[in-house]
């Protein structure tokens, strides 16, 4: 068959490395000024891909916590998890084909970014540089922050992030004595969750875990999934609504007022705005960082309970 001819060829095995390898930078000897590179076949590529990431979502069917968004609180809250407990199997859903949400900007498209203090030392641990301000600091680009902090989180072995998959709806299990609690989450590849309406039937994939924290940002197409979602399973009885802008007030209720807001669901970022009805802060991003680091410590704190 082609796959056993394709076996013959040497699928699976090691290219070794021809010393006819070169590249534009190469300083060999024998540099002629083509850049060579290794042979490949096309099915290769394929397997590759496929068998790491069918492997994985077979392996994280079952994770430890799910965060559901990876925009700055869930991504903050995603290193602070994974850095402390490495024995924890940390899946990350983020909806978007680019994982950031908000923060690849500062604030309107402009691209430095404010963040107040003390959340400041978040940037020392993961080292992204800043001018320092006094009461706030300034890093030269949002980006910078964002990618980052995301080359930290997905860097760890213990991390698994499945982009352009939304979170659809929720577990919910209802224990021996009525109540009801979070275990899991229910996925669909985005582009498939974005088209119920247009096609019948298009089944959704589960991940079960006892703990799912929940960062989706604030109401919009795919934003506040969890609050909404509590309010229609009858588990809150409706939205608290985003307040407006007040960067004193809403920053430190914000990171206060992160916690599991129903049994097995801890929320994080401007996702409690919605959930509780509390005001927005507009372009700062300390109270994200303080967010994702007491949403981690509350997941620790359920996990352990
Ligand atoms: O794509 C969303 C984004 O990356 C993702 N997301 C939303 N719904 C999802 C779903 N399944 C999977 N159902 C989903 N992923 O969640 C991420 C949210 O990131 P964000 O940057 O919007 O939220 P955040 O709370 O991390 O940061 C908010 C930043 C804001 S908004 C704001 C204001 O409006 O005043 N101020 C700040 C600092």
């Amino acid at each position: 068959t082609l796959d056993n001819k394709f076996a013959e060829n040497g699928f699976g095995k090691q290219l070794k490395p021809s010393s006819k390898l070169t590249t534009y930078d190469d300083v060999a000897e024998n540099y002629d000024g083509q850049y060579r590179f290794a042979p490949i076949q096309e099915a290769q590529v394929s397997r590759a891909m496929i068998k790491r990431y069918f492997e994985t979502m077979y392996e994280r069917a079952v994770s430890d916590v799910v965060i559901v968004g990876a925009g700055s609180a869930g991504l903050t809250c995603a290193y602070h998890l994974a850095s402390t407990r490495p024995d924890l199997k940390i899946t990350i859903i983020e909806a978007n084909v680019a994982p950031g949400g908000g923060a690849w900007l500062g604030g309107q498209l402009m691209t430095p970014m404010v963040i107040r203090k003390p959340a400041n030392r978040f940037l020392q641990t993961i080292g992204v540089p800043y001018e320092d301000e006094g009461a706030y600091v300034v890093v030269k680009h949002a980006a910078l922050f964002t990618s980052t902090l995301l080359s930290r989180v997905l860097a760890m072995p213990n991390v698994v992030m499945m982009n352009a998959t939304a979170v659809e709806d929720l577990i919910i299990h209802e224990d021996h004595a009525g109540q009801q609690r979070v275990a899991g989450v229910v996925t669909n590849w985005t582009l498939v969750a974005l088209n119920h309406d247009t096609q019948s039937c298009m089944d959704p994939n589960t991940i079960t875990c006892p703990v799912v924290v929940s960062a989706t940002g604030h109401d919009g197409p795919m934003g506040a999934f969890s609050a909404k979602r509590l309010v229609s399973a009858g588990l809150l009885k409706e939205l608290g609504n985003m307040r407006g802008l007040d960067m004193n007030r809403s920053e430190p209720a914000i990171v206060n007022n992160t916690r599991e807001v129903t049994p097995g669901l801890i929320m994080a970022g401007m996702e409690l705005s919605e959930h509780d009805g509390k005001n927005r802060m507009g372009p700062t991003f300390g109270g994200m960082i303080g967010s994702g680091i007491k949403a981690a410590h509350e997941a620790l704190r359920v996990l352990d309970s």
